[in-house]
């Protein structure tokens, strides 16, 4: 117990044991009243940093200025990492999932952007970089980043997903980040790629674009000119700095809703042409074996999707009573429409309330009030995109797909709470 602060001084001194007394009165309810509870199981020394005390923190100057330059988030979040699969070889081909259950509303910070190489992150002087068009245009260019920049910018939030987000069959791992932490969503600054082609003018029978990364991989996709000619931006910044080495520094392609693997990082090369250029990305790979034995290529769009990052699994519902549930739904298509949310395994629906903004081809945060009776359930999420597709079971989906289907999985995740509260997998 210390001296009280300015605040206190028109207050009656209150004991700590007072505070317990009325704390759920004052803030609002059982659920709170029990947080403050909680603070009993904390060692002697930390319950002198609770109320009514004055904090240590509070005592004395804090950390000067200066001591971050790039600022990083408390020492006490860092838990909060990217999920990097320790059991798959990480050199080459990699892969880290967004923690997708630690994160609110619709942005990820930069620092947890999932990653997808192919060839490693390549190390790119923006001053060496050149970025070139060719193929059926009037005039072929080679461009500066700073040529790049003196082009009317513009920004956008979009949302990113690979479309091996999670393997199709079964849907294995804990969490939502093992589940679907290939997906991020940030706001991207750049050129319009339109403007940039128009520099260059298109020849008649120009169908198609030939993208290919600076990375060792080369990565190369088609991209059809409609979608070139429609919302495809030439990106440099991402959440306000420059993009991140891991998303593409500097430049990268961003084709909102289209499948992660067609966003050419590091872009060195756009070849425009009449014919897709069917390479190893878009042919022995991101490409599905329907039941009938026809592939299903070039898919581009991401289908509606939605999970439940809380609560979902790995996570515990402390105790009976009231819960937010809350989860993130996006569509390629453009806005998410409704998210139904069932707490009892699927029989019943309620609609959850969709967070301001509502943008097309961005996460789009729901939400849905919860009394959980401190039995077993199972919870899930639906969505509705605006064209009116609804995102399907799992058995749904695998009944038109077969079994040969590999990417593009995009059905429903149930979580089950078990009675002690623990949330896992359902399908696990
Ligand atoms: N040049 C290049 N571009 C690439 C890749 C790559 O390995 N090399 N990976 C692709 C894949 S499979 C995905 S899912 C996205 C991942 O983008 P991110 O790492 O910024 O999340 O980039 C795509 N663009
Ligand atoms: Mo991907």
């Amino acid at each position: 117990m210390t001296e009280p602060t300015d605040i206190d001084h028109d207050l009656a001194v209150t004991s700590r044991r007072r505070l317990l007394r009325e704390g759920g009165a004052l803030i609002g309810g059982a659920v709170v009243a029990a947080g403050l509870a909680g603070g009993e199981a904390l060692a002697a020394a930390e319950t002198d940093n609770l109320p009514p005390n004055v904090p240590e923190w509070m005592k004395a100057p804090g950390d000067p200025m200066g001591s971050q330059l790039y600022g990083t988030p408390s020492p006490f979040e860092k838990g909060v990492i990217k999920n990097i699969p320790k059991n798959l070889p990480q050199y080459l081909s990699a892969s880290g999932r967004t923690p997708l259950q630690d994160l609110d509303g619709i942005i990820t910070p930069n620092g947890l952007f999932y990653e997808r190489h192919h060839g490693g992150v390549p190390t790119i002087d923006p001053a060496q970089h050149r970025l070139m068009l060719h193929g059926l245009v009037d005039k072929p260019l080679i461009f500066t980043m700073d040529d790049l920049r003196r082009f009317p910018s513009e920004s956008h939030i979009y949302f990113l997903e690979c479309s091996g987000n999670p393997v199709y069959k079964k849907p294995y791992g804990k969490t939502a980040s093992d589940l679907v932490g290939l997906l991020s969503c940030a706001e991207w600054t750049g050129v319009s790629l339109k403007l940039v082609l128009q520099e260059a003018g298109l020849q008649p029978g120009a169908k198609w674009v030939i993208a290919e990364g600076a990375d060792a991989a080369a990565l190369t996709r088609s991209i059809p000119i409609e979608k070139c000619l429609d919302d495809a931006m030439l990106v440099y910044s991402q959440n306000g700095e420059r993009l991140r080495p891991q998303q593409g520094y500097p430049l990268r392609l961003l084709l909102p809703g289209f499948e992660g693997n067609m966003n050419i990082k590091w872009l060195r090369r756009l070849r425009v042409a009449a014919e897709p250029t069917y390479s190893r990305e878009e042919t022995s790979k991101y490409t599905d074996l329907m039941p009938d034995g026809t592939a299903r290529e070039f898919t581009f769009y991401m289908e509606a999707k939605s999970i439940i990052t809380r609560p979902s699994g790995g996570q515990k519902l402390s105790a009976p009573g009231f819960h937010e549930i809350s989860g993130i739904a996006w569509s390629g298509h453009g806005t998410i429409k409704r998210v139904d949310v069932s707490v009892d395994d699927g029989k019943s629906w309620q609609e959850a309330q969709l967070q301001d903004p509502v943008l097309t081809r961005a996460l789009t945060r729901f939400r849905l009030p919860w009394h959980w009776n401190g039995e077993s359930a199972v919870i899930q999420s639906r969505a509705t995109d605006e064209t009116g597709y609804v995102q399907p079971t799992l058995p749904e989906l695998l009944a038109v797909r077969g079994d040969n289907y590999f990417y593009h999985n995009n059905a429903i995740w149930p979580w089950r709470i078990a009675a002690t509260g623990e949330v896992t997998n359902a399908y696990a």
